[in-house]
């Protein structure tokens, strides 16, 4: 599938002269194409920020700040939206999407095709393809690209070794563009060229990685740095030598340092060999007890990349208590465009309120820099579902400026990506977006209990799946209760908050309901804040959830959607309520035959 489609930038009709190589030229390319005439004033120490005249005759800004300004022009014309006024910049500098692409081809957790990069362990791409990439992540502020997967697997490693002179030409695609790539590399790297062991601390070690570095930067001298995967779900990292990650991160990030690059070292660090009858150790502990005490030990340009939950990426987590324990060192929240648990760009599932939300418990301001794990791929529309895309769209948005609102990134997504649409049609699509993940939400796991989920894909219920497994997963369902007691009388986990966050989530009389079962083991009949009991709540849920999705097709039937997007759109739509039937039937039959209970409705359980 290499046919053309321009996502949510229809306004560019044609594709833009190859031999482009600073932003400012693509500013210029991208407004003569869209006929409009506005005069560009270069200032460079501007940077990344720009501002355009009320009439919008003159742009203003750094080198990637006049492309910056350029799309935001091009968007608020075509979406009939006033410009902000005065000087525009990122809330973070760095704001990221991780891909998790193998060099052969295959993408880890990926939805929509194959990579867009590589293909039978080769690089592998159409540059015209990456031009319309790499325009797409400038039109909303993205500037850096990780191309490879954090699971760095046999001949990846060569990207940063033999295949420098290729990882070249693709940086040279992208420059123009405003977007710097990234590589993750193999924390053990060394001991593929004969050093006998990747312990931070020995000379051997650190000198290998200033020497390849020295070479990577001569390549390509403008590479954002690497990213590291280390001790996690069986990678290489310092704990093999008895060292920590401050140690382990810091070796690297003297390498690079010389060169302005930074080292993104992920902070998803957990045992991955639990015993399920282990009921001491809590997962979601993990990453706090292994970095928290560390603030303040990592080198500058160090930045710690931590999930924006706990776990991993399930529909409903709180936030990360290690976001809010780390003041003294550079942090990077890491979200997942990718919708592994979040319906596999089958399932509707717009982003952004549950970013607002995370946001809203964390405060924009305890992380310095933003990363999300990719929902591109070959497919012609890049995200596999058509609506996922809003997620991208969003995302870049959302790391500019993250006061931006849910409703309208959403909007404004669908304004551009469906121009022709008529403003009531518009507006029935931004809620069925807007309300996409209470529905998801409603019909998988409950409650914040997480996981539930069919085992390995992730795609479907399986609610015992991860119970009697290596993974710290449980939900340990009996006949009475559900949950498990993360307060300071079990595992302890509340106490990892900060004391307002902790006073919320210590009781179940005090926790929101919709993470009620991330925090505490509660018994079926336990009666929560509207009354209903939780087993009635779980039956309702699951229930309303799967009419919900139906609901959703008939409003997708009568909306005007262009053809394409439209048969797509209604195919998946079919495989979602057929999943939301399995979900809700499954979920609902296993806490029926545990509990007993019978739905106060009298509705079938199975
Ligand atoms: O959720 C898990 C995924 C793995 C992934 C890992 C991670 C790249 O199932 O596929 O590995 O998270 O974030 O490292």
């Amino acid at each position: 599938m290499n046919e053309k489609r321009h996502l949510w930038l229809p306004f560019l009709k044609s594709d833009l002269p190859e031999n482009l190589t600073t932003p400012a030229q693509t500013a210029r390319a991208e407004l003569e194409q869209a006929g409009i005439a506005a005069k560009l004033n270069l200032v460079t120490d501007m940077g990344e920020s720009w501002s355009v005249s009320k009439d919008g005759s003159e742009i203003t800004g750094g080198e990637t700040g006049v492309l910056y300004g350029a799309y935001r022009l091009m968007m608020a014309r075509a979406a009939g939206e006033a410009l902000p006024t005065g000087v525009q910049t990122p809330r973070y500098p760095l704001r990221m999407i991780n891909c998790w692409d193998n060099a052969d081809g295959d993408v880890e957790r990926g939805y929509s095709g194959r990579s867009l990069f590589f293909e039978g362990g080769k690089f592998d791409y159409d540059p015209a393809r990456m031009r319309q990439l790499g325009r797409l992540l400038a039109s909303v502020g993205i500037n850096v690209l990780c191309i490879n997967n954090v699971n760095v697997r046999d001949p990846a490693h060569r990207l940063i070794e033999d295949w420098l002179p290729e990882l070249a030409k693709l940086a040279d695609i992208f420059r123009a563009f405003g977007v710097r790539l990234m590589v993750s590399i193999d924390y053990a790297q060394p001991i593929r060229h004969g050093i006998p062991t990747a312990d931070p601390l020995d000379e051997r070690v650190a000198q290998w990685w200033i020497e390849q570095t020295k070479k990577v930067y001569a390549a390509v001298p403008d590479l954002a740095g690497y990213l590291v995967k280390a001790d996690s779900e069986s990678r290489p990292g310092p704990f093999t030598y008895g060292r920590n990650h401050a140690e382990g991160a810091n070796m690297l990030a003297r390498a690079l340092a010389p060169h302005g690059g930074v080292l993104v070292w992920r902070c998803f660090v957990y045992n991955c060999q639990q015993d399920w009858r282990d009921a001491k150790t809590d997962r979601p502990m993990a990453a706090y007890q292994h970095y928290a005490y560390l603030d303040g030990q990592f080198d500058k340009n160090v930045i710690l990349q931590v999930k924006n939950g706990p776990y991993d990426f399930q529909v409903r987590e709180p936030v990360s208590p290690t976001l809010l324990a780390m003041p003294k060192t550079t942090l990077a929240i890491e979200f997942q465009l990718a919708q592994e648990y979040t319906g596999h760009q089958i399932d509707i599932y717009a982003m952004p309120p549950m970013w607002r939300e995370v946001y809203a418990d964390m405060g924009a301001d305890r992380v310095q820099a933003i990363a999300a794990v990719s929902n591109l791929g070959r497919d012609g529309n890049y995200t596999g579902h058509p609506f996922a895309a809003v997620n991208l769209f969003a995302y870049g948005l959302f790391a500019w400026n993250p006061d931006e609102t849910p409703e309208h990134m959403i909007a404004l997504w669908c304004r551009l990506t469906y121009p022709d649409m008529d403003a009531a049609s518009r507006e029935t699509l931004v809620g069925l977006l807007m309300n996409s993940r209470a529905v998801y939400e409603k019909y998988t796991a409950p409650l914040g209990l997480c996981w539930m989920v069919a085992r390995g894909v992730h795609y479907g219920p399986g609610p015992d799946d991860y119970e009697y497994d290596r993974w710290g997963t449980y939900h340990r369902a009996d006949r009475d209760a559900v949950g498990i007691d993360r307060t300071a009388n079990g595992t302890g986990y509340v106490l990892q908050y900060p004391p307002e966050l902790r006073a919320r989530y210590e009781t179940p009389e005090s926790c929101p309901d919709e993470l009620k079962l991330f925090f505490h083991r509660l018994r079926y009949d336990y009666v929560m804040a509207d009354g209903r009991t939780l087993i009635q709540r779980i039956y309702d849920d699951h229930f309303e959830g799967y009419e919900q999705a139906k609901a959703m097709k008939a409003t997708l039937e009568n909306l005007p959607l262009p053809s394409r997007d439209r048969e797509e759109a209604l195919e998946r739509m079919d495989r979602q309520i057929k999943n939301a039937r399995e979900w809700c039937d499954i979920v609902n039959a296993f806490f029926h035959r545990f509990s007993g209970a019978e739905d106060a409705h009298g509705r079938t359980l199975y």
